[in-house]
């Protein structure tokens, strides 16, 4: 039986399984929380049940046990409101341990830091801190899939062992590949677009590799990418406004599923605007300007402080945690990318800005194939490299658009997490392959 079943089932004898969360001994008798997927309860094994007893005695910490026991209402002084299972203890009968555990190699309750934390992920992820970082993880990606593929989305699964680098930029990792030098997928970008002339519309969801020599709190090597690519489009904004409507989406499911979580860690579960505000690059910087007195107003991009300050911007102007910054310099962006001719040199693509920090690039790109051609000869790429993708474009692609979401940064802002390591389960950097590389 799961933990959360036992309030209906008081006086009656039950079996549930799991790992003691914390044990207290009070001489004689001997409390211990145990924990499975659905919550914890305390269990309370009394002398007169001696078998069970000396098990308890022995227990510790994370010991795996299948526990049988009878359900009873906690006398009046012990009830705990604030638990979910604060009114009832289970009284053991029988105690069979499944498996023992090692001594923990720290206090339960202490503050671990980052790197602490990360050596011994298979214990950490175990805390309720972690499992809820990661249950709010996994419905954004639920909740990413069931809107998208209410919206007439297929989701595909991308490659991750590539020829050509997807963006046709420096930053892969190589893999020796029989001889020849194949690439880590830096995103699933040319197979989504690849893809729009099989399904139309169509997204994945899963990892991709950066061979960034970065160490910030929030650039991973290797992170997971939420991406969606839809044809048909008039323009990027048909793009912004299904990016909107996942969000809001998002919202909607995390408020309905994961409130306690957000309670645990102290964060909001942001408002999304029925319609994001959104700012040309050039209007940003001049309000950049204007409110925190810095010109770069001449610069191409966003420095992460710019960043910073247009969310701190939106939230007080627009009552948004959200901003879009369409029209950065075509020059700044992937090949492509489609050019706005209503603003020439400026890129029918736009940035998401959540909470301080960039979380999703998107565009509208060029489906027409003599035009792609040469705009990978202005990039200084070579066509011949991109022919097995070209041929989506030689046979006919509409007009189309999409987007890459980092699901590790959005995670990590919408918990207030400080790094975005946080939000992955078993980060990558430069440092660490799950342990140090080097000590
Ligand atoms: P871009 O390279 O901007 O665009 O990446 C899209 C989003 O991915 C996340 N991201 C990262 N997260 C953690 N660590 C990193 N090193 C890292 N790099 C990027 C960010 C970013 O906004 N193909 C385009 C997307 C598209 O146009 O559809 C692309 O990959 O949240």
């Amino acid at each position: 039986m799961l933990i959360n079943e036992l309030k209906n089932h008081i006086g009656k004898e039950v079996t549930i399984a799991g790992w003691v969360n914390v044990r207290r001994d009070h001489g004689k008798l001997i409390f211990f929380d145990l924990r499975d997927r659905s919550g914890t309860v305390q269990v309370v094994a009394l002398p007169n049940h001696a078998e069970a007893h000396n098990v308890a005695v022995e227990s510790r910490a994370e010991w795996v046990l299948e526990v049988k026991g009878i359900v009873n209402s906690r006398p009046e002084k012990m009830v705990n409101k604030d638990e979910v299972n604060g009114t009832i203890e289970l009284e053991a009968l029988e105690v069979r341990v499944c498996a023992a555990a090692k001594e923990l190699p720290f206090e339960q309750s202490a503050e671990l830091n980052l790197d602490t934390y990360l050596d011994y992920l298979p214990l950490t992820l175990r805390t309720p801190r972690s499992r809820a970082i990661f249950k709010v993880q996994a419905t954004i990606i639920t909740a990413f899939r069931e809107f998208l593929m209410r919206h007439g989305f297929t989701e595909f699964q991308s490659p991750k062992l590539i020829g050509e680098d997807a963006e046709g930029g420096a930053n892969t990792f190589n893999v020796e590949y029989f001889g020849t030098t194949a690439h880590l997928g830096t995103s699933p970008q040319l197979y989504k677009q690849v893809m729009v002339g099989v399904f139309e519309r169509v997204f994945s969801t899963g990892n991709v590799y950066r061979a960034e020599k970065h160490s910030t709190s929030r650039h991973l090597n290797e992170y997971t990418s939420l991406d969606f690519e839809m044809g048909f489009i008039t323009d990027h904004t048909d793009v912004m406004n299904m990016e909107n409507g996942f969000l809001q989406c998002m919202a909607k499911r995390l408020r309905e599923t994961c409130a306690a979580e957000f309670s645990l860690l102290a964060s909001e579960i942001p408002v999304v605007p029925e319609k994001i505000p959104t700012l040309k690059l050039r209007e940003a910087q001049k309000i950049i300007k204007a409110e925190y007195g810095v010109d770069c107003t001449e610069e191409p991009d966003l420095e992460p402080q710019h960043e910073r300050w247009l969310c701190e911007y939106a939230a007080k102007k627009f009552d948004s945690d959200f901003i879009f910054i369409t029209h950065y310099p075509l020059a700044k962006r992937p090949f492509y990318t489609m050019e706005d001719d209503a603003d020439p040199g400026y890129a029918k693509g736009f940035d998401l800005l959540f909470r301080g920090v960039e979380i999703t690039t998107g565009a509208q790109r060029i489906h027409d194939y003599d035009t792609l051609v040469a705009a990978l000869e202005r990039k200084g790429l070579d066509p011949q490299k991109f022919s097995f993708y070209l041929q989506a474009f030689k046979y006919g692609m509409p007009p189309h658009g999409g987007i890459g979401l980092g699901l590790e940064r959005l995670t990590a802002k919408l918990l207030g997490l400080e790094n975005v390591k946080e939000a992955t389960l078993f980060p990558r950097d430069l440092n660490r392959i799950d342990i140090l590389l080097s000590k």
